[in-house]
């Protein structure tokens, strides 16, 4: 009763903020993401009868803040009269501070657990499972450019356009790698309840959806890159009118806007977004990466660059 999974985060173009149903953790709406290639999270799980708890690494120190979402996304796959487990997680990059470190985890976790109890699901209940824990996970199930649709009782995720056809470069440029001061799932709350401008985000999230999926079905990048920043700027103003505020952003992810704003000026195919912490994720056309990534990395307050092209689906490693 053993697996190993691997799953890389995933961005979001037009993005997840709000949910329609706290208990089943469905979003309030549709999103568009791209699964990222060079970053990742291991999972390594085994059930085992003899032990009294769960436990978790995470590269190699034990880790009890993630653990209790674990234990419950296993329970939510494999039943709450499971084995305990020990799960032994390795990432590569920056955990809770806006790299969709959830994304990766519960997408990985979940097919470990699968896997390791026998149970061969398919791809939409695997996601389903992973939405289930963090809403963004569902999304890592599948690989390049993917859109997660809501539906009546659940979700439905597909591949819009596979990696290779379309290979853009995302540079990311991390500001600070503490922990973001309040979770996506506290926040998203705060502004469903008390931000003026959460019923218009939900009402209009449809048009921009529509958008972006037109843009990738046509690698329109000018046209994907208007209506990822206007849906990003579009949910942190949001965040900002809210009562308190969330205010993600610190003042290198200003300089990093700025930085992008004078390539754009310059003629480079680039666009920003930025999610639940103060990262600035570039996506760029391939033959403008280098100067992208030098730019970034010049900007003041920028602590460390990652590189990373759209990469493949979660998968599972080996499961005994
Ligand atoms: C996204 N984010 O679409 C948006 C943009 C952050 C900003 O999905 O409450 O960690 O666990 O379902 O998946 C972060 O939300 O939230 C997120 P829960 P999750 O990527």
């Amino acid at each position: 009763m053993r697996a190993s999974a691997i799953a890389q985060p995933n961005i979001a173009l037009i993005k997840y903020w709000g949910k329609r149903d706290i208990e089943r953790n469905l979003p309030a709406v549709g999103s568009i993401s791209i699964t990222l290639k060079d970053l990742f999270t291991e999972m390594q799980l085994e059930f085992d009868t003899s032990l009294d708890a769960d436990s978790l690494t995470v590269n190699g120190a034990r880790d009890e803040a993630m653990l209790p979402r674990l234990s419950t996304c296993l329970d939510l796959v494999v039943g709450e009269d499971r084995p305990r487990a020990s799960i032994a997680s390795r990432c590569n990059f920056p955990i809770a501070a806006g790299l969709a470190s959830s994304a990766s985890a519960f997408a990985a976790i979940t097919i470990a657990a699968a896997e390791a109890t026998g149970q061969h699901l398919d791809t939409a209940a695997l996601a389903n499972l992973a939405g289930r824990s963090s809403g963004s996970a569902a999304r890592s199930l599948y690989g390049g450019f993917v859109e997660l649709e809501n539906r009546e009782q659940d979700v439905a995720v597909r591949e819009l356009r596979d990696a290779a056809s379309w290979p853009l470069q995302v540079v990311v440029a991390i500001t600070e790698t503490g922990p973001k001061p309040i979770g996506s799932t506290e926040a998203m709350e705060i502004s469903r309840k008390t931000s003026p401008f959460y019923s218009n985000w939900v009402e209009k999230q449809n048009e921009d959806l529509a958008l972006a999926r037109d843009a990738i079905a046509t690698k329109d990048f000018p046209k994907l890159a208007a209506v990822a920043e206007h849906n990003c700027l579009k949910m942190h103003s949001m965040m900002w009118a809210s009562r308190p505020p969330t205010v993600y952003w610190n003042s290198a992810t200003m300089h990093c806007l700025q930085t992008v704003r004078k390539l754009q000026r310059s003629g480079l195919g680039v666009f920003f977004t930025i999610d639940a912490g103060p990262q600035i994720k570039a996506v760029c056309l391939p033959e403008h990466t280098q100067e992208v990534r030098s730019a970034l990395t010049a900007t003041a307050g920028v602590v460390d660059v990652m590189l990373t092209g759209i990469g493949e689906a979660a998968h599972c490693l080996d499961a005994t």
